[in-house]
This record gives C-alpha cells, sequence and structure tokens, in this order.
C-alpha cells in the first residue's frame, strides 16, 4: 500500500500534470510568504493593498486561462488549484482573483472586440488595472432577470446614458474598469465596459462599510446617473442574461475549488492545536469526538476536490455544464463553512481570535455561501435540473 497522507488523501497529486504542480507549489510560495503575513492587520483594519493584484499579475494569475493578450493560458484545474492556495489565506484575496480573472476580463475575453480585448486585457493581466463586474442591484440579488438599471442610445452623441445603482460589488471602490450589465430600450440584457478614467459626471462608487466577512475585500456600489459610456464600450457579442451567467459559470467553478482552500487551513490549524493542547491529562486530538471531526472534515475535503477536479478536466474538453458549477459551488462552499465552525470550535476560547485565523475564515465563508449564487439558489437550479420545474 501506499502512505496515507492526511493532507491528500485520495492522491490528486497523482492526476495532476508538472505543469499544473509547479504553477500551483509557485503560487502557494507566494500566498504564504506574501499575503499571510499580511491578512490579520488587513482584516482586522479593512484594507484591500492594491500592490496585490500587481504581485498576483507576476505570478501569472490574473486571466490565467485567457489564451493570448499577455495571459498564462494555463488549463482550468491550475486556476482551481491557484484559487485553492489563495483561499487559504483569505476568501478575499481569491474573491480578488475571480472578480478580475473570471468576471472582468472573463466578461472582455468572451463577449469584447478585438479591440476592446487589446485595449484592456494586458493591463488587467498585469494587475495595472483592476476590474469589478456590476450585476446586483439593491431590488434585485437573487432574481437578477428583474433588474433596473436601463441603458439608453443616443445616436447624436453615440453614447449610452446607463442609469442605475449595483450593490454589494466587489472592488467598485477602486475598480478602473467597470463591468456594468443594463437594459437598453428592447429590455434585452447587455454588457457595458465602463472605464472610469474616461467616464462622464454621474458615477459614485461608495464603499459598503462596518462588513464581518471579507474584510480583506474593498465592496462597494455603484452608482450610476444618466453616466455617458461610448457605443465602442458596449460589449458586442453577448445579449441577454447569458452574458452575466456566462461569467459567473467561470467565477463559481473557481470558489468551488477557492472555498476547500479556507477550509484545509482551517484542519490544519485545528489539527496541530489539538496534537499540542492537553486536557484531561492527554491531547486533544487523542479523543473521539475531535477524531470524529478531523475524519469528517478531510473527507469532505478530499471528495469535494475530486469533483471540482473532474469538473476543471470537463471544462477543458467542453463537456461540463452550469449545472455541474452549482452542484460544487453549492456542496464546496456549504462543506468548507460547515469545517471551519467545527474546527473553531475545536481551538475553544482562542477559536475565536484572529492571530489562529479560523474565525476569519468561518466570517468569510458566510459571504462564500451567499455570493455568486446562494447556497440555496444553487439548490433550487439543480432542483431544476433534477426535475425540469423552476421552483424559484
Ligand atoms: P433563467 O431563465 O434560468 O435564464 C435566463 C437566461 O440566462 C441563461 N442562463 C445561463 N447561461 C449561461 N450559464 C448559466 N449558468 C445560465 N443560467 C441561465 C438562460 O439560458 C437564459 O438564456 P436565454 O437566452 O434563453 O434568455 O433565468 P432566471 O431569471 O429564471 O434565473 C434564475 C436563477 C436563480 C438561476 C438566476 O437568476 C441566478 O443564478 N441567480 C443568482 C444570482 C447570482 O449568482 N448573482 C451573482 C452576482 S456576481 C457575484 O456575486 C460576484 S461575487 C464576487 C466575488 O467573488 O467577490
Ligand atoms: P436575496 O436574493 O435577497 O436572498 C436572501 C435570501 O433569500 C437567501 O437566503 C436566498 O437564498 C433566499 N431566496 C431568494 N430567492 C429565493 C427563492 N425563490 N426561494 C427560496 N429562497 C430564496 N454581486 C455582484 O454583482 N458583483 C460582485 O462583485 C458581488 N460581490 C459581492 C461581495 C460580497 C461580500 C457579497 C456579500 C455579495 C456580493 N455580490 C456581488 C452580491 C451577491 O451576488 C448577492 O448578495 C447574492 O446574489 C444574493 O442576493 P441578495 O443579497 O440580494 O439576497
Amino acid at each position: 500500500f501506499s502512505e496515507f497522507n492526511w493532507e491528500d488523501p485520495l492522491n490528486l497529486e497523482s492526476l495532476l500534470t508538472e505543469e499544473e504542480i509547479s504553477i500551483r507549489d509557485s503560487f502557494r510560495q507566494y500566498c504564504q510568504s506574501e499575503l499571510l503575513p499580511r491578512v490579520t492587520q488587513a482584516n482586522r483594519n479593512e484594507v484591500f493593498d492594491r500592490d496585490i493584484y500587481k504581485e498576483m499579475g507576476k505570478y501569472g494569475a490574473l486571466g490565467c486561462t485567457i489564451k493570448g493578450y499577455d495571459c498564462a493560458g494555463v488549463s482550468s484545474v491550475a486556476y482551481g488549484l491557484m484559487t485553492r492556495e489563495v483561499e487559504r489565506v483569505d476568501s478575499a484575496y481569491r474573491s480578488a482573483l475571480s472578480v478580475q480573472s473570471s468576471l472582468a476580463m472573463g466578461a472582455i475575453y468572451m463577449y469584447g472586440n478585438e479591440a476592446q480585448k487589446q485595449k484592456y486585457l494586458p493591463k488587467m493581466a498585469k494587475g495595472e488595472l483592476i476590474g469589478c463586474f456590476g450585476l446586483t442591484e439593491p431590488n434585485h440579488g437573487s432574481d437578477i432577470g428583474g433588474m433596473e438599471t436601463r441603458a439608453k442610445f443616443d445616436a447624436k452623441s453615440k453614447t449610452y446614458a446607463i442609469t442605475g445603482s449595483k450593490t454589494w460589488i466587489t472592488n467598485s471602490p477602486i475598480a478602473d474598469i467597470l463591468i456594468v450589465w443594463a437594459k437598453v430600450e428592447d429590455g434585452k440584457v447587455r454588457g457595458f465596459i465602463v472605464d472610469r478614467s474616461e467616464s462622464s459626471n454621474g458615477l459614485a462608487t461608495p464603499k459598503i462599510e462596518g462588513k464581518f466577512s471579507l474584510r480583506a475585500s474593498e465592496t462597494g456600489m455603484i452608482l450610476l446617473d444618466d453616466v455617458r459610456v461610448p457605443e465602442e464600450n458596449l460589449l458586442p457579442n453577448v445579449i441577454g442574461m447569458s452574458g452575466p451567467f456566462g461569467c459567473l459559470n467561470n467565477a463559481r467553478y473557481g470558489i468551488a475549488w477557492g472555498a476547500l482552500g479556507a477550509a484545509e487551513a482551517c484542519v490544519s490549524m485545528a489539527r496541530q492545536y489539538t496534537m499540542d493542547r492537553k486536557q484531561f491529562s492527554r491531547p486533544l486530538a487523542q479523543t473521539q469526538l475531535i477524531q470524529l471531526k478531523l475524519a469528517d472534515a478531510i473527507t469532505e475535503i478530499s471528495l469535494g476536490l475530486m469533483a471540482a477536479y473532474q469538473v476543471g478536466r470537463l471544462k477543458d474538453k467542453g463537456q461540463h455544464n452550469p449545472d455541474m458549477v452549482s452542484l460544487i459551488k453549492r456542496n464546496n462552499s456549504g462543506k468548507s463553512l460547515e469545517i471551519a465552525r467545527k474546527c473553531r470550535d475545536a481551538l475553544g476560547g482562542n477559536g475565536i481570535a484572529d492571530e489562529y485565523h479560523i474565525i476569519r475564515h468561518v466570517m468569510n465563508l458566510e459571504a462564500v455561501n451567499t455570493y455568486e449564487g446562494t447556497h440555496d439558489i444553487h439548490a433550487l437550479i439543480l432542483g431544476r435540473a433534477i426535475t425540469g420545474l423552476p421552483a424559484f
């Protein structure tokens, strides 16, 4: 028999290519040596350091699955491995990676014309321009098809006038490039590149204060009051809700890997802590209840990783579908939250101190279970796929 490795019980390693292992290892090194040391203060003080984008850019992480435009063009599994490494440190940093790569660059890559791709993607890949993705609105979160933001074409000035508001938008306060989804006159949804450096008056992106989750990420609103956007900034190659959902398919896939990274960090900490801490004259790790928690946790993590791996390989062969992505996003983020809570419990009082990191992951994973489609919305997407009956 081969030796049992509690950090990789089902030997995921044996399924990865040499290139994927090398990308993972160098990105892990960056995350552990550069991001981990600053995350506690960033989380306490609710700050996101813009330089992180330039650093991620140097590692080829931004828009890493995109082919051309100075992007790395790696496999979907390599992208998943990177989201897992960065979320091992903090979900806020994985959010930064997801939003830039899958949502903002993804929208331009999939739906933009050549001029838009040349103009924005290379700079976004280097982290010189920061993107955000404005879909959610104050009155429409899960039922985003009801969005109220409107874009009206003015033939004389060849501009679209966009009016509406978006909320809970990762990066909006710091973004240079805002992908905004709005309905045009025929009621169809279109995507726009709102370039802050070129936009007219009427754009505001206030920060949402007081979050108890993803505190190391900037979250805000996008308020648009007759903001003029040149017609060249319309994303020409998609019409309808399949536009934003197409971007979400990729971001949700990344979350499925990333959330497990956070869970793995919690298990690692809880294992070491309970090996070191003695109660009733023996290590806590030598009690059945603690071992049950650890056994449940590594079981769910390894099953979740295998599922994410399978979807990643199917994705690169063009054989996946959005329902599979809902299954892994829902399962892996939900299970990670449960694991993080149990690990927090295993540390007793110390479990709520941020120096042990787990409580931060617990708080973050609450939001991870909500954004990009809530846990229950993904159950309903699966319910529809199983029965053919939409129950939203
Ligand atoms: P429905 O009738 O299902 O579909 C409307 C149109 O969209 C198409 N479509 C998809 N296309 C591609 N991929 C998918 N996954 C798709 N899902 C739907 C569909 O084919 C249809 O196209 P067409 O051409 O026939 O019109 O739409 P519905 O309104 O009934 O949708 C219901 C529901 C609940 C599934 C959907 O609205 C939903 O997923 N809601 C959740 C909203 C959500 O995920 N928001 C995410 C906001 S972005 C975010 O959270 C970023 S967090 C960033 C970070 O990581 O920090
Ligand atoms: P609601 O839709 O109001 O849902 C509230 C509750 O009702 C949930 O439990 C939900 O599951 C449940 N519910 C809703 N409908 C039904 C139903 N039919 N049946 C049963 N239960 C139902 N959005 C963006 O566009 N871009 C971003 O970058 C972005 N970043 C985010 C960052 C953070 C930190 C957070 C918290 C959110 C972010 N979001 C972003 C928004 C996110 O996508 C939404 O919060 C999410 O889609 C849920 O919408 P909502 O908050 O309006 O909740």
